[in-house]
């Protein structure tokens, strides 16, 4: 440690602000958390607020699909609207991308090593399919604000950081029947904290 009393004292003023911004990011990131139970399973769930007033540029980073041990990876995609998606091939045999949802596209087939992208424009859920392989599917879903999850295996989700506010949240998942994909379950995150139960 120094011996000078000047630095040593800037050091503990160094270490105290990087001690409570330390703080400070562990409450922003996964302040609001919570699960899902539903009976016919909790995992691969997507949470997501419904709709917010802040508007979302489109976002510069690219989402991935990926192919490989002849499945689509992830098995759910969520993304902002106006995201591109690059779709992957690390198997070593062809596949197709091909949705019939929304805007509809059939991205061709090709083989390991390249990948082919599509931006999403339109709102909504879009099923993956290949033509190659018909027990192939995913799903993407286009949302209109980044706070969504994934569910894990238990069930357990974290929205990212968000302001103060009430919101509407809704739950998308493959098994759900439309009255549960249209249920709206109230959030309100105060100091950037939430827990929300969801039990359908
Ligand atoms: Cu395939």
């Amino acid at each position: 440690m120094p011996s000078n009393p000047r630095i040593h004292a800037l050091v503990g003023v160094i270490a105290g602000v990087s001690l409570s911004a330390i703080a400070a990011m562990a409450m922003a990131v996964g302040a609001v958390t919570g699960s899902v139970t539903h009976p016919r399973g909790r995992e691969n769930l997507v949470v997501f607020v419904t709709q917010t007033a802040e508007k979302f540029p489109a976002p510069t980073a690219h989402a991935e699909m990926d192919q490989k041990r002849m499945q689509f990876s992830p098995f759910v995609l969520p993304v902002v609207v106006g995201t591109t998606v690059d779709f992957r091939n690390h198997d070593s045999v062809a596949h197709n991308v091909f949705s019939p949802d929304a805007e509809r596209y059939n991205l061709g087939t090709w083989r390991p090593g390249t990948s082919h992208s599509h931006r999403f424009n339109a709102l909504g859920v879009y099923a993956q399919a290949c033509a190659l392989h018909p027990e192939m599917q995913a799903y993407i879903l286009v949302l209109q604000n980044p706070y969504f999850a994934v569910t894990k295996a238990n069930g357990a989700f974290s929205l990212p950081a968000m302001p103060d506010g009430s919101y509407a949240v809704q739950v998308w998942g493959v098994k759900l029947s439309s009255a549960d994909k249209a249920r709206h379950f109230p959030l309100k995150v105060a100091s950037g904290m939430a827990t929300l139960k969801i039990a359908f």
